[in-house]
């Protein structure tokens, strides 16, 4: 029925209307999306994702069996905002006769919008789902519309629609939900909703989320239905950066500064990046001096000026950086990852 289809094209376009800044490419951990949609995440480039959705229901009385639907994602993120990857979900409910889901998909992201395509093994069925993504302050808002050409075996197509957001209450925490809904739904079929406690592991590239919901699998098909149970569960994320293991070794720029030549004077500045801070804090040196910074810390660290002026990309564990600084100048300096870690270097004249 082309009505369907033209709302669950519609709703994460009517979000788009609204929409304008890149959005969907920097969406990265669990604090950006809510338990039952995307958000368009893709993750970082050149990053294996490793991400494990764990949901249990507890059954009925006297025996209150547990029951438990693991899904696992496996993802590459390409140069190019494309993430390719699978999921893996066990106690399946979208086809009676697998109770193991394969999901295989692609996910591309482009400014406030993302699209994915994808077949699902159990269902034996091409799934696809339009995000829309903005950010407001502290709230990012999303909605999707999905569309299931068998959805749970049924023969039929099926579309669907969903909303959600996530509100952040600090770098650490952020609040996120979601409420989705099959068109046409059937008498067996819920509106589905989620609802989480998202948490940025300090000083670690892992997230988890604390979650409610009333879906079973985290395939396209599993959050688009609501099922007759309210779940507990909690999905971890863990990106391995494929550079640290092969090649990729000193990605960290030995030399930036526009071609300026090296120390006039000889003289050289160091700062530590240790504990999660740039020790010192502020420095004075005579233009023309270069700074080195090295990280002493187990986690990435970067050099990047407030003002955008120079990056040192991701400087790696036990890593150096150096800049030379011929203008005279304060120059404000945080890491990218780490935005509390602030330092100024401030330069005189000789
Ligand atoms: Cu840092």
């Amino acid at each position: 029925m082309p009505l369907r289809r033209w709302i669950a094209v519609c709703v994460p376009c009517a979000l788009f209307a609204v929409a304008g800044a890149p959005d969907v490419a920097s969406c990265q951990s669990v604090l950006d999306r809510p338990p039952n949609l995307s958000g368009g995440w893709l993750g970082p480039t050149g990053t294996l994702q490793f991400n494990f959705v764990h949901r249990f229901g507890v059954g009925d009385p006297p025996t209150r069996k547990v029951t438990n639907s693991p899904t696992f994602l496996l993802s590459y993120r390409l140069p190019a905002p494309l993430l390719l990857g699978f999921n893996y979900a066990t106690s399946s409910d979208i086809a009676p006769s697998f109770p193991n889901e394969w999901e295989f998909f692609a996910r591309y992201g482009n400014g406030p919008i993302a699209l994915q395509g994808g077949y699902n093994q159990a269902a034996e069925s091409f799934d696809a789902e339009l995000t829309a993504a903005k950010t407001f302050g502290a709230v990012r808002a999303m909605a999707v519309g999905r569309f299931l050409s068998n959805g749970y075996t049924s023969d039929t197509s099926r579309y669907a629609v969903g909303a959600g957001a996530t509100l952040r209450l600090s770098r650490w925490f952020a609040l996120a939900g979601d409420i989705t809904t099959l068109l046409d739904r059937r008498d067996s079929e819920d509106i589905a909703w989620g609802a989480g406690l998202q948490i940025e592991i300090p000083y670690t590239p892992h997230s988890l989320s604390l979650q409610v919901t009333n879906t079973n699998t985290a395939t396209l098909q599993g959050v688009s239905r609501g099922i007759d149970q309210v779940r507990g569960g909690f999905e971890f994320t863990i990106p391995f950066t494929l550079s640290r293991y092969f090649g990729g070794r000193g990605r960290s720029k030995a030399v930036e500064g526009g071609g300026a030549a090296a120390a006039q004077g000889g003289e050289g500045a160091a700062v530590a990046m240790k504990a999660v801070a740039f020790v010192p804090s502020r420095i004075e040196i005579t233009a023309g001096t270069t700074v080195t910074w090295t990280n002493n810390d187990p986690l990435v660290h970067t050099v990047t000026a407030d003002d955008g002026s120079f990056d040192s990309g991701q400087i790696e564990p036990t890593k150096t950086f150096s800049r030379t600084f011929t203008q005279p100048g304060e120059y404000a300096v945080h890491c990218t990852p780490h935005p509390f870690m602030k330092a100024v270097i401030v330069v005189r004249q000789p």
